[in-house]
């Protein structure tokens, strides 16, 4: 190599340098902005619960250590590597004064994986931490792992349940779609060494959104189901189901019952699932759940909330009609589209809510309310009476009631 080309190299090389560390800085600076960034409550909120303004968790929150080569000789133009398309549907849990986050990441590869966030504060401030979970595998490998369902049982573990999806065996080769949902369990104590457990056995075909109950149930572990006969139609089974096992290790449910059922004309129509692990309260046990149903542009997904009885948390006592929370704005908008989900909710010591939930399957967003409130919204919100003659009927009760009442008081 002569003088002038070695020249030239040592140009490129210096250009080539500058634009690597210029993008750095750049992408760098814009990550730091976004994480810090302070989130607003969005007022007057519904009086059940307050959203606010910003997603907590965006695929942009992933860490640059997971999607960038910071190495300049091999990675040149500072691009991504492995790039990041969402984060969604998280298992939260408050710890140790921490709100900590399980989110469902998903790669450009579209496989699902969990990760770590954490923040002392409940509306802002999440960061990943360095490494996703490397999820151990039983002996029949996942393919995909999604939708983790945190729960702090009162045996001691954290346990997370999530849903494991393999190809089904009995497909065709030329159909490369049809899959089998079942539940994965594993347990750690610390977030950070998980301890895989045999899948769940149940008397259904396949199963998605189940969820442990923190307690034990007549000495025995307690699960929510969602028994379903295909990967995505409920079939003729859906609703929430109740199972209880003898042990952990090897979970299996004989019996399944059904306690929420999907009902025609309601936001539950196609499907529906347990969201996280209820709330103790001394009403009842507060469940969060998702309810599904078919429109002309696709299924829609809300949340809906539910009582169950204390001591037989299969009863439910209140079932208020209609959604607690729909899809709203930018929310309406994702790779799924129309979609609210939730599998996280996080309770701290002044009984404040955080309801971590995720619109069409992208981002997560929090709704910020407490224990009392949402026992009166529960207790307090007439159950869908399912016509629409009814439902009038319904409301003109409560206009009357409200035009008796504000006469009199104007009256006094
Ligand atoms: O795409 C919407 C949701 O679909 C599934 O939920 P369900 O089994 O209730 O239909 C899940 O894949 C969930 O992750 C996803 O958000």
């Amino acid at each position: 190599m002569n003088m002038q080309q070695q020249q030239a190299n040592a140009q490129a090389a210096t250009g080539d340098k500058t634009r690597f560390e210029q993008r750095k800085r750049q992408v760098t600076e814009r990550y730091e902005e976004l994480v810090n960034r302070p989130n607003e409550k969005i007022e007057p909120g519904s009086g059940v619960y307050d959203r606010y303004a910003y997603p907590v968790l965006t695929a942009a929150h992933a860490p640059l250590i997971w999607k960038y080569d910071f190495n300049p000789e091999t990675n040149p133009y500072f691009s991504e590597r492995l790039g990041v398309g969402g984060a969604f549907n998280p298992g939260a849990i408050f710890l140790n004064g921490k709100y900590v986050l399980v989110a469902r990441v998903e790669g450009a590869d579209r496989k699902s994986f969990f990760a770590v966030a954490e923040s002392d504060r409940p509306t802002e401030g999440f960061r990943f931490r360095d490494r996703p979970i490397l999820m151990p595998e039983t002996e029949d490998p996942d393919i995909n792992v999604y939708d983790m369902r945190l729960v702090q049982h009162e045996d001691g573990w954290i346990y997370g349940l999530f849903c494991t999806e393999r190809r089904d065996p009995s497909a065709a080769p030329s159909d490369l779609s049809s899959a089998v949902a079942q539940c994965g369990i594993a347990r750690t104590r610390d977030l950070e060494t998980w301890e895989r457990l045999a899948d769940l056995k149940t008397p259904s075909a396949q199963q998605r959104n189940v969820v442990l109950h923190p307690e034990f149930v007549d000495g025995k572990y307690a699960f929510y189901t969602r028994p379903q006969d295909g990967f995505i139609d409920a079939g003729s089974g859906g609703g929430i189901g109740w199972g209880l096992s003898d042990t952990i290790e090897n979970a299996s449910i004989d019996r399944e019952i059904i306690i929420d059922e999907r009902a025609y004309h309601t936001i539950k129509e196609v499907k529906n699932g347990q969201g996280p692990a209820p709330i103790k309260t001394e009403r009842g046990w507060l469940h969060i759940a998702h309810g599904v149903r078919g429109t002309a542009a696709g299924l829609r997904y809300v949340l809906y909330a539910f009582l169950s009885d204390l001591q037989e948390p299969w009863k439910v006592t209140h079932r208020p009609g209609g959604h607690l929370l729909a899809p709203e704005g930018e929310e309406r908008v994702g790779d799924v589209s129309n979609v609210l989900f939730c599998n996280g909710v996080t309770v701290n010591e002044e009984g404040q809510v955080h309801i971590y939930y995720a619109s069409s399957d992208t981002r997560i967003h929090v709704a910020e309310t407490d224990v009392d409130r949402l026992l009166d919204y529960v207790t307090n919100t007439p159950e869908d009476p399912l016509r629409s003659h009814a439902c009038v009927q319904q409301r003109l009760d409560l206009v009357e009631r409200n035009l008796a009442y504000l006469a009199s008081v104007s009256a006094q």
